[in-house]
C-alpha cells in the first residue's frame, strides 16, 4: 500500500515484480559498461562518494549536467531510453496520480551502485532546473533511507527501509528535501536477483 512519508513523497513497497527487476537490473548492468560507464565520483571538497555512479541523458558531476563524462572518460555520455521515460510517467501516475506525470518529460537516470560499505550523505538534488517529481527504484539489499526536510542536513527525519522492487516518488514541497542513505543492510537482497549490493535508478527532468 501506498505511504505518504511527506507532502509530494511517497513510497510504494514491491512496485516492480521480480521479472521487472530482472530486466532493469540486466539493463543497468549494460549502462555500467565503458564507455562513460561507472565511475566513482570525487566532489570539489576533496571527498569521494562510496556509491558508485553511471548516468543516461545528461551526466551529472559535483556540481551540474553535462553532456560528456566531464569529471571521467570524456566520453558522450549514453542515451536516456524511451522506456525508462514511460516507467517514470507510470510511477508519478500511481503515486501521484495520473495529472502529475502529464508535464513529466525524463530525461535523465542517475544508476547508484552501493556495496555493503557505501553511504550517501545528506544533501538535496538541486542540480535540475524543473520541478518536477524525482522517481527512485530499489534493486537489490534493503537500506535505511533517510528522508529530512528542507531546512538542513539535521533531525527532524524520517528513516524509511527501501527494499528490492519499492519505488519512491519526490515531488511538490519535498521535491528539495535533504535525503541520504546512512546504511546498507548487505545479504538482504531476495537470491533470485543476482545481485550483491544495492543499485538505485533516479529519473528526473533536467530542465536544460
Ligand atoms: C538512493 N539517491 O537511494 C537515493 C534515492 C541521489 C539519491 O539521493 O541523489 O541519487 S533518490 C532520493 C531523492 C532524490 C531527489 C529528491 C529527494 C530524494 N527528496 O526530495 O527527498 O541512492
Ligand atoms: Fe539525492
Amino acid at each position: 500500500a501506498p505511504r505518504e512519508i511527506a507532502p509530494g513523497a511517497v513510497h510504494l513497497p514491491d512496485w516492480l515484480g521480480a521479472e521487472e527487476q530482472r530486466e532493469l537490473l540486466r539493463e543497468c548492468r549494460g549502462w555500467a559498461r565503458p564507455p562513460a560507464g561507472l565511475r566513482t565520483v570525487r566532489t570539489p571538497g576533496g571527498g569521494t562518494m562510496t556509491a558508485r555512479q553511471v548516468c543516461l541523458g545528461w551526466h551529472w558531476y559535483p556540481y551540474g549536467y553535462a553532456r560528456t563524462v566531464v569529471d571521467g572518460d570524456g566520453a558522450p555520455v549514453k542515451p536516456f531510453p524511451a522506456r525508462l521515460g514511460e516507467l517514470g510517467r507510470r510511477a508519478v501516475a500511481d503515486a501521484l496520480g495520473a495529472p502529475a506525470a502529464r508535464d513529466a518529460a525524463y530525461d535523465i537516470a542517475l544508476v547508484n551502485f552501493y556495496d555493503a560499505d557505501a553511504r550517501m550523505g545528506m544533501h538535496r538534488d538541486s542540480d535540475e532546473q524543473a520541478d518536477a517529481p524525482v522517481v527512485s527504484l530499489s534493486l537489490g539489499d534493503t537500506c535505511v533511507f533517510r528522508f529530512g526536510t528542507t531546512r538542513g542536513r539535521t533531525r527532524p527525519w524520517t528513516d524509511v527501509e527501501l527494499r528490492s522492487g519499492d519505488l519512491f516518488v519526490f515531488g511538490g514541497p519535498s521535491r528539495l528535501a535533504y535525503h541520504g542513505v546512512p546504511r546498507v543492510h548487505p545479504g538482504t537482497a531476495p537470491p533470485e536477483l543476482g545481485l550483491t549490493g544495492r543499485l538505485n535508478v533516479t529519473l528526473r527532468v533536467s530542465g536544460l
